[in-house]
């Protein structure tokens, strides 16, 4: 009967799901966060600490955590890990430079024991800037067909447009849908 009334209740989306968005400073997280909850672009300001937000989407409810991406930020992702069923890695596609430390940080993320059956959507954000690296270029250099322990997707995508974000979207309430 217990059983039953939680899949009753689910049915209805009164399930909510845990998100953690993370990834450098200026890879457009926050952007990203307003742009699934109003679809509007929104001025952002460098985000201190985290902004929280449920988004509801295929009646579906997301708590979408969006933490901040300087260095001195990144030591207290952590404090956010629990009951996570989904991390976002926004990554600035045209960020050459930095994507070594994005791929340090991806690694620690994933050997965290708290996300450790947590699945991860990694999003190649900003593609509308010529020259951008593509999605499988990314992949590539973050090593992803390294995870074995973690179900990963890479999604090419434009905060400012929305382009993309929906079918990463889709491919996490695919696994909820699973469950
Ligand atoms: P963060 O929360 O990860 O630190 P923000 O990143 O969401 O604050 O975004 C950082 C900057 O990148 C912002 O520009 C934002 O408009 C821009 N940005 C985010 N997504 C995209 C995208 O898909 N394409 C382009 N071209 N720019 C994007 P400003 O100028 O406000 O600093
Ligand atoms: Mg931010």
């Amino acid at each position: 009967m217990g059983i039953l009334l939680a899949k009753l209740w689910n049915l209805f989306g009164n399930e909510e799901h845990k998100i953690v968005l993370v990834g450098l400073d200026n890879a457009g997280k926050t952007t990203i966060l307003y742009q699934f909850l109003m679809n509007e672009v929104v001025h952002t300001s460098p985000t201190i600490g985290s902004n929280v937000e449920e988004v509801v989407w295929k009646n579906i409810h997301f708590i979408m955590w969006d933490l901040g991406g300087q260095e001195s930020l990144r030591a207290a992702w952590n404090t956010y890990y629990t009951n996570t069923e989904f991390v976002i890695l926004v990554v600035d596609s045209t960020d050459r430079e930095r994507l070594s430390i994005t791929r340090q940080e991806l690694h620690k993320i994933l050997a965290h024991e708290e996300l450790h059956q947590c699945a991860v959507l990694v999003l190649a954000n900003k593609q509308d800037v010529k020259g951008s690296m593509s999605a499988a270029e990314i992949s590539r250099h973050l090593n992803l067909t390294s995870i074995k322990k973690h179900k990963w997707q890479i999604q090419a995508c434009c905060a400012l447009t929305g382009e993309g974000l929906y079918q990463g979207l889709e491919w996490i309430a695919s696994h909820i849908r699973k469950k």
